[in-house]
């Protein structure tokens, strides 16, 4: 059955904020490069591809749903942050307004009896919880190390072998 329009429209708008938030990821990917933390860098492009992988899973959606994508622009992402802490502040800030999108489109789902939208949404549902779970002990660990560079280049080979996630 062809979704409702409404509800394309608004999962049109969330694949777009997903490769945004992808892009925000990248952007403090290198940033980390810039401050000579390669761990953090590669764990925030891996994040930045997971983004990506969001934003398909409801484009592989939409178009399962004989419904049409519509890609809009991206904006441009904040390039610099005062310290490692603030970067991990802005990106669970970041995860915490996803998690407010994604029950919003419960929401609407819900509202339009778009079942199936429902379904797809459990597992961003669950997801959330996950990563914001992920980016709040990260935040602690780089709280607890700023300011002792040795500190942190150990968090940050641990982030680079994935130890500390
Ligand atoms: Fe990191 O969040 Fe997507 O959905």
């Amino acid at each position: 059955m062809k979704m409702n329009e409404t509800v394309a429209v608004a999962l049109n708008r969330q694949i777009n904020s997903e490769l945004n938030a992808s892009y925000t990821y990248l952007s403090m990917a290198a940033y980390f490069d810039s401050i000579e933390l390669p761990g953090f860098a590669a764990w925030f492009r891996g994040h930045s591809k997971e983004e990506i992988e969001h934003g398909m899973r409801i484009y592989d959606f939409i178009v399962k749903r004989d419904s049409r994508v519509e890609l809009e622009g991206i904006d441009k992402p904040q390039l610099n942050f005062d310290s490692p802490t603030a970067a991990l502040e802005t990106a669970l800030a970041k995860e915490k307004e996803v998690t407010a999108q994604i029950n919003a489109l419960f929401e609407l789902a819900h509202e339009e009896k778009e079942y199936s939208t429902q379904n797809m949404l459990h597992w961003f549902l669950e997801e959330q919880i996950e990563e914001e779970d992920l980016f709040r002990s990260i935040l602690e660990k780089v709280k607890a190390a700023e300011g002792n560079r040795w500190h942190m280049l150990v968090l940050d080979g641990e982030l680079g072998k994935g130890i500390a996630n």
